[in-house]
């Protein structure tokens, strides 16, 4: 009886759901609605977090569907401007510092569904309506639908849908593919922009401060150049885009890229 208590889930690779789960949906709800963006005062956040909870509670983690997320993406709809919507990949610190600045403009995070759930973990168990606070299963266990992954994809599928006008991504020219096709953005997003309403798809691929590879000529983006035109798109690359550049700049500002040459 002493020493402890045995776990009442599957124990799985991945961290646990985080803790207080639920109140942190609800509390991020209200201070996205009533504070950051009152047009969406009207949202309900009540049935918001009912939706979350559904989607994952009593079922398995590891057989999570789009479907299981529809309520929730219903209730979160939300349209940003034309011209306005920025993706990221590998890159969230950075977009995240620009879009914090450019208020205009808005990452998945900077709308309602993507705020509530930014950086969180969580899942369930198909043999309990508990939440699993103990370890939540990932991709290294053979868990490739699980709760979380399928989200993003859900959200992400969404945002690209909605997209117009001109779209921005920033990629991170530091790695060796700054264009992953297996990652979020490059096996949902792209291919879920509508081209009737996407013009143009512009990329800023930043390289770390004293890094000095080059990037719009790395094969990874000849990929996503022939995925763009396929789809009737215009593709434009850009290195170390000076807005972006200037955020970089503030935490090495002695840096040579760092003054006007
Ligand atoms: O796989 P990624 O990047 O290419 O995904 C980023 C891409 C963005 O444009 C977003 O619109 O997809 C969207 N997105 C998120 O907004 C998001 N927030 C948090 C995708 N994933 C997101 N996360 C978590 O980061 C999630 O756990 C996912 O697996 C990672 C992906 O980050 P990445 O590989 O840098």
């Amino acid at each position: 009886l002493l020493g402890r208590p045995k776990p009442k889930h599957k124990e799985w690779d991945g961290k646990g759901t985080t803790p207080y789960f639920p109140e942190i949906i609800l509390g991020r709800c209200y201070a996205f609605t009533e504070i950051r963006q009152l047009e969406l005062r009207h949202k309900d956040c009540q049935k918001i977090r009912k939706a979350f909870m559904d989607a994952f509670i009593s079922k398995d983690p590891c057989s999570s569907t789009k479907q299981d997320y529809q309520p929730l993406i219903e209730l979160t709809n939300e349209t940003v401007p034309c011209g306005k919507t920025l993706f990221w990949s590998k890159s969230s610190e950075l977009a995240h510092q620009y879009t914090r600045v450019r208020q205009d403009l808005f990452t998945l995070e900077d709308t309602l569904l993507g705020y509530i759930a930014d950086g969180l973990r969580w899942c369930g168990d198909a043999g309990s309506s508990e939440i699993n606070y103990g370890s939540c299963p990932e991709r290294g266990d053979q868990c490739i639908n699980n709760t979380m992954s399928v989200f993003w994809d859900t959200a992400s599928k969404r945002f690209a849908e909605n997209a117009c006008g001109a779209v921005q991504v920033v990629l991170n020219g530091s790695i060796s593919d700054p264009f992953d096709k297996n990652s979020t953005f490059g096996r949902v997003e792209i291919h879920n922009l509508r081209s009737e309403e996407v013009p143009t798809l512009q990329a800023w691929v930043m390289h770390d401060i004293g890094d000095p590879s080059a990037s719009c000529s790395n094969p990874s983006i000849d990929d996503l150049k022939s995925i763009l035109s396929n789809r009737n798109i215009k593709f434009t690359c850009q290195e170390n885009y000076r807005p972006l550049r200037l955020l970089q700049c503030v935490q090495y500002p002695e840096d040579s890229s760092c003054s006007i040459q």
